[in-house]
C-alpha cells in the first residue's frame, strides 16, 4: 500500500533496522512493486554552467566559492540535441537539462530553454530539466513544450536547510514543486547526503518527501560530492552504508517511486552500486559528466548493465496524466 501519512517514529524505526533486513524488506517491495529487471537512465547535461548567485554550500558552480568553473553561456540548442542523440544511442530514455541558475527569468534564455524541451521531446525521450525556482506560468510554458519531469530537490531537512543555503527558504522550494505539479509536470525531488546533517534530519527530509499528497515520481539520493574551495570540501566522505540505509529507507516509504542513485557514483565499486540496486534503486544519472563533476562514462555503464542483468526502463513507460 502507498501510504502519505508516515510519522516520524515509524520512518525512524524503519531507517533503523539492522542494515540486512532492511535492505532484504526494500528489495521485496521493489520487486512487488517495479520491474527489477530495469533502471530507468537519466543523461544530465549542464546546459548553463557556473557563475550561480545562491550560496548553497554543496555546489561548485555558485559564483561566491572559488572552485575554478568556467561560468559558460547558455548552451546552442543543436549542441544539446547533439548530445541527447547520443545518449540516446547509447540506451538513455530521458534527458535532464540543468541551468545553474536561482531561478528562471521569462527572457531569451528561458525561449531558448523550451525550444531545447521541444527539440528532445521531438527526440523521443523524456525530457527533464533543473533549472531552479519556477513560477506556475513559467512550469506551464515547459509542460505546453513536452516537458516531462521537473528536478528540484529538498536538499536536506526544513531543520538543518538553513546551515547550507540562505539565499532562499525551503518554502521557496516547496511552492516550485506545487507549481510544478500544478502544470501536470512530474515531479522529480529528492536530497543530499553528508552534509553535515544528522540522521534525524535525514529522517525529517524524508519524512517531508513521504508525506507529499503524492509522492515525487523519482526521488534522487546524492551523496555529497566534494569539492575544493566550497564550504563543505573537509567534510568526510559519505559512507558507503549510509547511502545504502537511505536508498532502502527510500523504497520502503516510497514504493512506487524511481529512486535514483545520484551523485557519488564515481566513487563507487561495481559491487557498491549492484548492492544500491538490491537496495531499491531503479535509477541512475549518466553522462560523461553528472553538471561538472566526474561519473561512469557510458562504456563503463553499458558494461554494468551486462553484468548485472539489467535494462534500461524504456521511456514513457506509465503515461503521466496532464491536468490542464
Ligand atoms: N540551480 C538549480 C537548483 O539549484 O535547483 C538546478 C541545478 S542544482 C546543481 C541541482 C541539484 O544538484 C541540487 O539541488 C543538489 O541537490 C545537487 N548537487 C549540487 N551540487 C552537488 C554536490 N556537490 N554533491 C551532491 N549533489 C549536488
Ligand atoms: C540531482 O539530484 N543530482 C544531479 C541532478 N539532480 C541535477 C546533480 C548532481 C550534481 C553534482 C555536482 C556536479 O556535478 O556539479
Ligand atoms: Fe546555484 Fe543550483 Fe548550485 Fe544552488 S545548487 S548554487 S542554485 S546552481
Amino acid at each position: 500500500m502507498i501510504r502519505h501519512d508516515w510519522t516520524l517514529e515509524e520512518i525512524k524505526d524503519i531507517y533503523n533496522t539492522p542494515l540486512l533486513e532492511l535492505m532484504y524488506r526494500a528489495a521485496t517491495l521493489h520487486r512487488e512493486y517495479q520491474d527489477t529487471a530495469e533502471v530507468q537512465v537519466c543523461t544530465l547535461l549542464s546546459i548553463k554552467t557556473g557563475g550561480c548567485s545562491e550560496d548553497c554550500a554543496y555546489c561548485p558552480q555558485a559564483a561566491r566559492y572559488n572552485t575554478g568553473i568556467d561560468v559558460q553561456a547558455l548552451m546552442k540548442k543543436d549542441e544539446v540535441l547533439a548530445y541527447a542523440q547520443k545518449a540516446k544511442d547509447a540506451g538513455s530514455t530521458r534527458f535532464c537539462m540543468g541551468a545553474a541558475w536561482r531561478e528562471v527569468r521569462d527572457n531569451r534564455d528561458f525561449d531558448r530553454v523550451i525550444e531545447m524541451v521541444k527539440g528532445v521531446n521531438e527526440i523521443g525521450m523524456e525530457v527533464c530539466c533543473t533549472l531552479g525556482m519556477l513560477t506556475e506560468s513559467q512550469a506551464q510554458k515547459l509542460a505546453d513544450a513536452g516537458l516531462y519531469s521537473y528536478n528540484h530537490n529538498l536538499d536536506t531537512s526544513d531543520d538543518y536547510y538553513g546551515e547550507i543555503i540562505t539565499t532562499r527558504t525551503y518554502d521557496d522550494r516547496l511552492k516550485t514543486i506545487d507549481n510544478v505539479r500544478k502544470a501536470g509536470v512530474t515531479v522529480c525531488c529528492g536530497g543530499i547526503i553528508g552534509l553535515g546533517e544528522s540522521h534525524e534530519d535525514r529522517i525529517n527530509m524524508l519524512r517531508t518527501l513521504s508525506n507529499m499528497p503524492s509522492h515525487p515520481d523519482s526521488v534522487p539520493i546524492n551523496a555529497l560530492t566534494r569539492v575544493k574551495g566550497t564550504p563543505l570540501e573537509h567534510l568526510p566522505k559519505v559512507e558507503f552504508w549510509d547511502m545504502v540505509r537511505m536508498i532502502a529507507t527510500t523504497r520502503i516509504l516510497m514504493p512506487g517511486a524511481m529512486v535514483r542513485l545520484s551523485a557519488g557514483r564515481a566513487e563507487m565499486s561495481l559491487s557498491e552500486q549492484a548492492m544500491c540496486f538490491m537496495a531499491g534503486a531503479n535509477s541512475i544519472f549518466t553522462g560523461e559528466k553528472l553538471l561538472t563533476t566526474k561519473n561512469p562514462s557510458f562504456e563503463e555503464d553499458h558494461m554494468m548493465f551486462e553484468l548485472l542483468g539489467l535494462k534500461p526502463r524504456e521511456a514513457f513507460k506509465e503515461e503521466h496524466v496532464h491536468v490542464h
